[in-house]
């Protein structure tokens, strides 16, 4: 069977919640570290151009964003389900709100207090990725007391949520929404102890927090870069499975950009081999690694003729 590769490093959020559910699930998997900062030159032949973290790759398909991988893994793995209770709409619709409001107000405050700490490269990458000047340490520090107040009426908000004593988010199972939401706050508790502290008045938060931890991880062994490209090449893309094109396109066969809507410019090109409602598969063909099939959800991308 075809081994699940997961590109990621290790203090990213949204590799974390692909690792919980890679736990929830209780899957092998390979994992390779790649840089917190470009260049990625070894993850570049298999993303085409897309830098963000996680990636994850099964042979020679490689699916982008954790809304789609979240997704290839219940596919792959429908036992235990990430979505009770409410089903696979009301996880993602949370999830819209976990990935953008949620972990805008979590990383903000806790990059304000640590900002000092942090290499100037990291600031200076994360500003060049969405086309801007990197703001000064001091600056970004300035903003915490703001921050902060903005992201504790975000925690009161999921501190109220679990007050009926619930166990996960949407009852008494876990699914997607726990593993979208947890992410932002357990970053929280692993980047020094100011940030850590601002976890402490929400009990509710942190016992589901420990709910979530004790799924683990699942069981990752390491896998040298150049040996997850190898993988790619000796592999032949999956069968990219029924299309279901809709009159906006794109369509089978166009030649087309792939591009996340918020403003990060890493557009992917490659030719559209499936189309449906929730996902787009393009065929690339690169020096290392040969012919790829990259797969993007479509919700929050940009498919436009290239
Ligand atoms: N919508 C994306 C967001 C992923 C994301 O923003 N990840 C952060 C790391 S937690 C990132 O890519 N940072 C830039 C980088 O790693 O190069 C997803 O769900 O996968």
């Amino acid at each position: 069977m075809t081994e699940l590769i997961l590109h990621h490093y290790e203090g990213s959020p949204f590799a974390h919640k692909i690792r919980a559910i890679f736990g929830f699930k209780g899957l092998a998997w390979r994992s390779v570290e790649i840089p917190m900062i470009m260049p990625k030159p070894d993850l570049m032949p298999l993303s085409g151009g897309y830098r963000r973290t996680p990636v994850m790759q099964a042979g020679a398909d490689i699916y982008h964003d954790t809304q789609l991988i979240a997704a290839e893994l219940e596919r792959r793995h429908p036992a235990p389900t990430l979505y009770p209770n409410g089903g696979e709409g009301m996880a993602h619709a949370l999830t819209f709100w976990a990935d953008g409001a949620l972990f805008g107000a979590t990383t903000g405050a806790a990059f304000a207090h640590i900002a000092d700490r942090m290499p100037p490269a990291f600031f200076a990458d994360r500003a060049a990725m969405r086309g801007q000047e990197p703001a000064p340490p001091e600056k970004i520090m300035a903003a915490a007391p703001r921050l902060v107040a903005e992201l504790n009426r975000t925690m009161h908000l999921v501190e109220g949520w679990l007050a009926d004593g619930r166990p996960f988010l949407l009852g008494d199972a876990a699914g997607l929404a726990d593993f979208s939401i947890f992410h932002p706050f357990w970053m929280l508790n692993r980047t020094g102890r100011k940030n850590a502290a601002l976890l402490e008045p929400f009990s509710n938060i942190r016992d589901w927090l420990d709910r979530i931890a004790a799924f683990g991880t699942g069981s990752p062994t390491g896998l040298d870069a150049q040996e997850a490209l190898d993988i790619a090449r000796s592999a032949d893309p999956a069968d990219p499975g029924e299309s279901a094109p809709d009159d906006a396109g794109p369509a089978l066969g166009q030649r087309v950009s792939v591009l996340a809507a918020d403003r990060v410019p890493d557009a992917v090109i490659g030719e559209v081999v499936a189309v449906r409602r929730n996902a787009v598969v393009v065929r690339r063909e690169d020096a290392r690694v040969g012919t790829v099939h990259n797969h993007f959800p479509r919700f929050g991308y940009h498919i436009r003729p290239a």
